[in-house]
């Protein structure tokens, strides 16, 4: 299976991380993809988006939330919960940190932009997304919907998308969210998370 990726995309991390912790990351032959530069990539996903995964007879499979889905079929332990109402959170979880993710990366996109045109409505309004799926993630902590002893869907994409904070300067989302802080600290020791951090260069 080839999973066509950038290094630095929150959404690709989430499957490599989900694939490491799972053991099955060496399925994976992985091509590195700029997809707001390589229109070939339109070829394997009409959306030029990564991560897209492209199975062993051609068939391209994306968004990351179904390639997340195929991968975790593969084998056990299951990262994504069959049950209710585990399975909801876990996947509200997914939800809120991907939607996260979408705003910020328009919010980063719009940065590269001329300052003159910079569109201050576009900032207010992702940003007021960002910052309130953030309360969302400290009160999943606060409550144990989003734990530090178990890292499955839920807590993956959350963390890969507090990393994308910090390293695309998105917001400055520690202050006020200790339980957050805290919990993102101990999370980003993991193996899967080290072994796929990345920084812009
Ligand atoms: N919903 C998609 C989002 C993927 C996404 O936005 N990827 C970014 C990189 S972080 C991308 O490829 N953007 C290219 C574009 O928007 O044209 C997913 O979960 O895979």
């Amino acid at each position: 299976m080839r999973l066509l990726y950038s290094p630095i995309s929150p959404f690709a991390r989430k499957v490599r991380v989900l694939a490491m912790e799972k053991g099955l990351f060496d399925l994976f032959s992985l091509e590195i993809v700029a997809p707001f530069q390589d229109e070939s990539l339109r070829i394997q996903n009409p959306l030029c988006k990564v991560p897209a995964l492209i199975l062993d007879d051609g068939e391209a499979i994306f968004d990351s939330g179904v390639i997340v889905d195929f991968v975790d079929g593969l084998a056990t332990p299951r990262l994504i919960p069959a049950e209710q109402p585990l399975r909801r959170r876990a996947l509200t979880l997914e939800a809120a940190a991907d939607g996260m993710g979408d705003a910020s990366v328009l919010v980063v996109r719009e940065r590269m932009r001329p300052e003159s045109e910079h569109r201050k409505d576009l900032f207010e309004r992702q940003l007021r997304a960002v910052n309130a799926a953030l309360d969302l993630f400290e009160a999943a902590v606060r409550d144990g919907t989003l734990s530090a002893e178990r890292f499955e869907i839920g807590e993956i994409a959350v963390a890969v998308q507090l990393a994308y904070q910090d390293v695309r300067q998105v917001s400055a989302w520690r202050p006020d969210r200790p339980a957050l802080s805290e919990w993102f600290e101990r999370v980003s020791k993991r193996t899967s998370m080290v072994a796929t951090h990345a920084t812009v260069t």
